[in-house]
């Protein structure tokens, strides 16, 4: 039989709808659109391959009969699912998940809280996963597992089974060894991830920053970019993801080709604004609401922006989506308060009868009206504080058809590593924002395409299927490597 590829994520790459009343009963499983489901798509659909994670349904909130109905829905859609309890959810999701590794490796350890109980839930949690893996995986299998949740995952599997060949990628950025090394539980941690054979990374930057955490908290021998775990060497590499360039360029035809009848009320309403004057422009900023994306600093930037550069006022527009995300948490909780407070202030502040210069969206939006505002925004300010690489930069710019728009990027986002020709700024600089938007503002046609030619090249060579062919082949090789060793 032909070796299978096993992929394993906290979450399948699917939403599960119950029925919403007694007589409907169906049970609907829909795909989901993010970037990891997209990117491994090619993975999961064209090869032999299974999908392991989380359905998104606590188990406890539902009855025997309908969970086996879901588990045979799923796989169909040739995934398997991890039951997960609401307490499992609460202390390895909300908890050792979100409320410590995400802070702590956005290098916001203000927010990070540590406790025993979540650290147990993870480690339960982790080896219900590798329980899983084991059920499924048959000799020859490889295993690709995915970030922040599953860290002790691939030594769990390598431990079970020493001749798998296992890849990590993590999504979010590794932080530096002095952010690293205040983490509770850093030398199992790292044990955890090495139980890898290929272990990626978005950009060098992250790379380095995991090989000197390894080599200081537990001495192991590094050679390049190999590290050397008891008698296997473990191979670290950058992987920068991609989009799928193609689905978003020729969503942007389509969606400039439409006729006035056809286009979206939200298309309209959005040139609109474009015809108060010859230079009124958009701006887009598009996230989840989540404190490592900058938001707030941004409207803040914005209304700087505003104040310094007056003659802007009724030209520039910021069209803000927010996306809901962990929306039990406090402190998403308080974000979402602070940037309501900071719309409500700035369109206090400047609205004139027809001009609002915030449009704020707090909601996800359906494919086609994202691809609006991609097309109709000539200006994109994203300016996450820490990113591991930000893939709506490369969204926004891949449905730059006519290859007009100016994108200004933090720094601090991976994506930046790669899009050298937009205006890179410092997120916590106001001044430097304001002083990007004024050029952005001001740009000639010709430079912004000259520079988003070069943008546009290089994310259609390196779009999201080739990361996740060069990722397999890399693996592949690291597999080759040890039969090598062997036979010598
Ligand atoms: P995220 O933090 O979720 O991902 P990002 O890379 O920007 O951040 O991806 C967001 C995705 O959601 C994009 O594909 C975008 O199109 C989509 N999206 C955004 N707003 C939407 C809306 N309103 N409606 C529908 N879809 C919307 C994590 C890391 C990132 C890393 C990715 C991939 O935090 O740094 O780039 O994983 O590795």
């Amino acid at each position: 039989m032909k070796n299978k590829t096993i992929i394993v994520s906290n979450r399948l790459p699917l939403n599960v709808s119950l029925p919403e009343n007694e007589e409907e009963n169906e049970i609907k499983i829909l795909p989901s659109v993010g970037g990891l489901a997209t990117g491994m798509k090619s993975i999961h659909q064209n090869s032999d391959s299974l999908w392991i994670g989380w359905s998104g349904i606590a188990t406890d909130d539902i009855d025997e009969s309908t969970r086996n109905k879901i588990n045979k829905a799923i796989q169909q859609q040739k995934c398997i699912s991890v039951d997960l309890t609401q307490d499992e959810v609460e202390d390895f999701y909300f908890g050792f998940s979100n409320d410590l590794l995400w802070p702590l490796f956005h290098y916001f350890t203000e927010y990070t809280h540590y406790k025993d109980e979540h650290w147990e839930a993870y480690k339960k949690v982790n080896r219900k996963f590798a329980e899983k893996v084991l059920e499924y995986l048959e000799d020859g299998d490889q295993v690709w597992v995915h970030d922040y949740q599953l860290l002790l995952l691939p030594q769990l599997i390598k431990e079970a089974k020493p001749n798998v060949s296992i890849g990590f990628f993590l999504h979010i950025p590794f932080p530096s060894y002095e952010i690293f090394r205040v983490l509770p539980k850093r030398e199992e941690l790292l044990k955890g991830m090495l139980g890898s054979d290929l272990i990626g990374f978005h950009n060098y930057d992250y790379e380095r920053h995991f090989i000197s955490s390894v080599s200081r908290i537990l001495r192991y021998d590094v050679n390049f970019n190999t590290i050397q775990v008891g008698r296997r060497k473990v191979k670290i590499d950058s992987f920068p993801m991609g989009i799928d360039y193609q689905k978003f360029k020729e969503a942007a035809i389509d969606n400039t080709n439409k006729s006035q009848e056809e286009k979206s009320q939200l298309k309209v309403r959005l040139e609109q604004h474009l015809q108060v004057s010859n230079d009124a422009k958009l701006i887009l900023s598009i996230d989840r609401l989540d404190y490592t994306k900058g938001i707030a600093q941004r409207l803040k930037a914005f209304e700087y922006f505003l104040t310094k550069y007056p003659q802007f006022q009724e030209k520039a527009r910021l069209v803000m989506l927010a996306v809901p995300s962990r929306e039990n948490v406090p402190q998403y909780q308080r974000l979402k308060r602070e940037i309501d407070e900071l719309v409500g202030r700035i369109n206090g502040k400047f609205s004139t009868v027809s001009w609002t210069p915030v449009w704020y969206f707090y909601r996800s939006l359906p494919f086609e009206q994202l691809i609006d505002l991609y097309t109709s925004c000539e200006i994109a300010l994203l300016t996450p504080i820490r990113d591991g690489m930000n893939l709506v930069a490369k969204e926004y710019i891949a449905s730059r058809t006519d290859r007009t728009g100016t994108l200004i990027l933090s720094e601090m986002a991976g994506a930046a590593q790669e899009m050298s020709e937009a205006l890179i700024i410092n997120p916590n600089d106001s001044n430097q924002i304001a002083e990007a938007l004024k050029v952005a503002f001001e740009m000639p046609e010709e430079e912004q395409i000259m520079r988003n030619k070069f943008i546009q090249k290089r994310i259609k060579r390196y779009d999201v299927e080739k990361w996740a062919t060069e990722f397999m082949k890399s693996l592949e090789a690291t597999k080759d490597l040890q039969k090598e060793k062997k036979t010598k």
